[in-house]
């Protein structure tokens, strides 16, 4: 740390290391306010890994292929381990993970939108991994610089196999493009019943974004919600257009000016809705998670009881 940091009172030295692009450590000292901060962000991005599995565990059993049910087992893993990392990055800003998930099934914490919405057909499972995936990554580049370290550390494995998944839903909107009549509607049904919820993912507007502008000045946040949109649809028209699909949005439209897509208005309305609690699936997928949280009861409990056996039995040795 450079000398003339240390001189200043903790807030200023905080901002300091911040704007000097040092990482936050968990020992460190940080404004209470920074620490509630992350807390809520990550444990809502943990919530949201953990509860996405829901609507793609819905296709296993029915994948169309031996290989494409490994595939998807692998990705619905993979999300319980972002889940995993993201809890353990929460913890050490000393909140539990009981205490989390408490707060989920109690509705106080929040999670992604976007899956709220049911997965109707094996297309959606294409759909997710490819739009909600792409959505996730570009979010989740930005946050590998975000200025807390396990949570930075966290999102550069997360992103390398965030891209996998991107590509294996990519791979089935592809494969369905190139098949039949039919196959071919009901990936561009898939499209037009999750593009608007994956815009939504990445938040209001920044004008009404509530944590975005302290969340940007402590790099908890690095780019803003509509700047990330926006880089978003550029990426998505494009790889749809590149396999026969049309984005459902009559107000799309190539802006040279600007060197982006123009788009149309989300439904404001609906987003806040769902993240309401009021979407068409938030009551079960809440009432999944905790019946699943509570079957789960004697697991995490035999852990408890071989894992104090095992401190007690190092303790008699040393
Ligand atoms: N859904 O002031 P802002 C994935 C809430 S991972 C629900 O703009 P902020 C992997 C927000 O929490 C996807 N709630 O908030 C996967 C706040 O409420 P609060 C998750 C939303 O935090 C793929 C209020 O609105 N990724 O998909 C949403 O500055 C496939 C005001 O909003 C992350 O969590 C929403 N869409 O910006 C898994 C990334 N948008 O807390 C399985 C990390 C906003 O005051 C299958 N998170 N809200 O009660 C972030 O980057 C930010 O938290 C944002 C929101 C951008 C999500």
């Amino acid at each position: 740390m450079n000398d003339n940091i240390v001189a200043l009172p903790s807030e200023e030295k905080f901002q300091a290391r911040i704007d000097a692009e040092e990482k936050i450590e968990p020992k460190d000292w940080m404004p209470e306010k920074y620490r509630q901060n992350l807390i809520r962000q990550i444990s809502q991005h943990a919530h949201s890994e953990v509860i996405g599995e829901q609507p793609e565990g819905n296709w296993i059993t029915r994948a169309p292929t031996l290989e494409r049910k490994a595939i998807l087992l692998a990705k619905v893993q993979d999300e319980a381990g972002h889940g995993l990392y993201l809890y353990s990055a929460a913890e050490t800003l000393g909140i539990t993970r009981e205490e989390m998930i408490d707060r989920l099934h109690k509705g106080i914490s929040k999670y992604a939108s976007i899956f709220n919405y049911p997965s109707l057909t094996w297309a959606d499972i294409g759909a997710i991994g490819w739009l909600v995936d792409s959505a996730a990554i570009v979010n989740q580049v930005s946050l590998q610089n975000t200025s807390y370290g396990p949570y930075a550390r966290a999102m550069v494995r997360i992103c390398k196999e965030e891209s996998f998944h991107q590509r294996q839903g990519y791979n089935i909107m592809m494969v369905l493009m190139q098949g039949s009549e039919e196959q071919r509607a009901m990936a561009q049904d898939s499209l037009n019943r999750w593009w608007w919820p994956a815009l939504m993912m990445f938040g209001p507007h920044d004008g009404e974004s509530a944590h975005s502008a302290q969340s940007m000045k402590w790099k908890i946040k690095r780019r803003s919600n509509d700047d990330l949109r926006q880089q978003y649809v550029d990426q998505a028209v494009q790889q749809a257009h590149a396999i026969g699909l049309e984005i459902p949005d009559p107000d799309l439209k190539w802006n040279e000016d600007r060197g982006h897509y123009d788009f149309g208005e989300i439904d404001w309305d609906e987003f806040e809705r769902v993240i309401s609690g009021d979407g068409l699936c938030n009551r079960q997928r809440i009432a999944h998670h905790i019946k699943a949280h509570e079957d789960g009861a004697w697991v995490r409990e035999a852990m408890a009881a071989y894992d104090s056996k095992r401190r007690a039995r190092a303790t008699d040795v040393a």
